[in-house]
Parts: C-alpha cells; sequence; structure tokens
C-alpha cells in the first residue's frame, strides 16, 4: 500500500546553515544571505516541519560546504533507506559522502548510486509510485538510469523528464500537493512532463512559489505568493507560510532544506 506515502512522514533531517552559505553556488549575482537571518529563517523552517509533522534532527553546519543546508541533494530517502546520490556541482560532491554517516545512523540500509554518473535529489520528485527525474546541467543520463535501476527494488517506476535549461533542478519549479496532484510553474507544465497528473499552475509572476512541499495535513509554502496562496486555500489545502528569502539569494527554496521520511513502516 503506497496511497500518500509521497507525503506522510514522521521524520525528518536538517542541517544548519553554515557562515559560508555566501558562498553557495547561484546562477546571478545579487545581495549575499546574512546568515544571521538564514539561521532565523532555518530555526522556523524546522519548527514548522515540528508542527505539522514530527522529529526533526538538525545536523551540525559544515562551513567547508556552503551548499550543505541544502541537505535535499546530496540523497534521496524512503521509508526504510537511504540512497546517497552524486551531486553534479564539483562544490558539493563531498556533501555525499560527509552525510552518509549521519544516513546510516537513521536508516537500516544506506545504498550507494552505482556508477559514475551524477544526480541532485533536487531533481527527483517522488509520487507515491514514480521518480520523475529531471534531466539537468546536474543529473546526467548515467546517474538516471543508475538511480532508475535502484528505485525499482523500492517500488518506484522511474520517468524521464527535462529541466529546462533556465531552471536550476527540476523540483525549483514544482512541488507535489497530493497524491495525484503537482503544482508546476507554466514553462515546466508546457514539456509534457506530468502527464497522468492533475497540474496546478503557479500564477504568472509568482513560479518561484513551485517549489513548496507538502507534509501531511499541510502544504508549506514561501511568502511572497499571494495569488498562490489563494488558489491554493480555494483548492482546499491547508498552508504554512514561511519567509524563506535567504535561502533564494543562493538559488534554494523548501524542499532542499530538508530530507522527508516515514520511519517504521514497510516498503
Ligand atoms: C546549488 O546551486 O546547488 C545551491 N546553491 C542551491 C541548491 C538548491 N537545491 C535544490 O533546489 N534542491
Amino acid at each position: 500500500m503506497t496511497e500518500g506515502r509521497s507525503y506522510r512522514f514522521t521524520d525528518f533531517l536538517c542541517r544548519r546553515p553554515s557562515r559560508s552559505v555566501a558562498r553557495g553556488i547561484r546562477d546571478e549575482s545579487g545581495p549575499d544571505p546574512d546568515p544571521a537571518l538564514f539561521e532565523s529563517q532555518h530555526d522556523a523552517y524546522v519548527q514548522a516541519l515540528m508542527d505539522v509533522g514530527g522529529n526533526v534532527t538538525v545536523l551540525p553546519a559544515q562551513e567547508e560546504f556552503p551548499d550543505s543546508v541544502f541537505i535535499e541533494d546530496p540523497a534521496i530517502v524512503t521509508s526504510g533507506t537511504a540512497i546517497v546520490l552524486r551531486p553534479g556541482a564539483a562544490s558539493r560532491l563531498g556533501e555525499a559522502a560527509a552525510l552518509r554517516p549521519s544516513l546510516a545512523e537513521i536508516f537500516a540500509e544506506v545504498v550507494d548510486l552505482p556508477g559514475a554518473g551524477f544526480v541532485d535529489g533536487g531533481d527527483v520528485m517522488l509520487t507515491d509510485d514514480e521518480a520523475l527525474i529531471g534531466q539537468s546541467a546536474r543529473t546526467d543520463q548515467e546517474g538516471f538510469d543508475a538511480l532508475a535501476r535502484v528505485l525499482v527494488d523500492f517500488g518506484y517506476r522511474a520517468r524521464r523528464v527535462d529541466t529546462p535549461p533556465s531552471i536550476l533542478h527540476f523540483k525549483t519549479d514544482c512541488g507535489l500537493l497530493d497524491s495525484e496532484t503537482i503544482f508546476a510553474s507554466r514553462t515546466l507544465n508546457a514539456t509534457g512532463c506530468f502527464d497522468g497528473y492533475r497540474v496546478i499552475e503557479a500564477p504568472e509572476g509568482e513560479e518561484a512559489a513551485a517549489n513548496l512541499i507538502r507534509v501531511n495535513d499541510h502544504v508549506l509554502l514561501s511568502a511572497g505568493h499571494p495569488r498562490t496562496e489563494d488558489l491554493l486555500t480555494s483548492n482546499g489545502y491547508d498552508l504554512k507560510v514561511l519567509d524563506t528569502s535567504e535561502a533564494a539569494k543562493v538559488d534554494g527554496g523548501l524542499s532542499c532544506l530538508s530530507l522527508r521520511f516515514a520511519l517504521g513502516t514497510t516498503r
């Protein structure tokens, strides 16, 4: 029975932002994130996960990896298993090995992505029975093939989709709302990648709202998207709005800040 496994969680893993976060990778120059404000926004995020979900383990900051607060990228987790990935940016590659011991403390099984290909967790959307894997500047064909083979054992069919070049990660522009419904930017939806799902499109100008996360009975949404708030509320979703301004300055959003899983359930 997999109904709801894409958003029913008991546990979360986060990593505190480092003071070095301003050196994180970003596409465009702009103001640096303020480390103290980032920390307080991160605290609010952790509190929100506790309020809607369960236990949150917060790992210490890693100064040597400026992007390590974006803990979604070096691993994928299912109920009893963690898959250690190979992030596609050179400065982030070491994050996977650094995260592995913490995963081994939590998960009964830790699997390393076979082969030599690259996958960033931000390119992988797990629905109840499918993994939508976006090929991108960070995730290549070899990585896709390897991950697709691993995920079969956990009951996921893999669907290869394209991440348009203007979008960093597949999930930068989409988020799961429930087992059948995805919220996505018009640009990403136009690629046809969500065939078979109901799609709600982000209002024009509010594309950054697309990186939302469904956690149990709530949807966590980034602040500053009033039309999205109205749209999702009128569709029956219970929202929790969080300020992610500092993560956004280094191209991060809500999903990147946690690994989400259900412990104590069988595959
Ligand atoms: C990076 O470029 O890797 C980070 N600055 C942002 C990562 C955001 N992660 C995500 O969308 N899953």
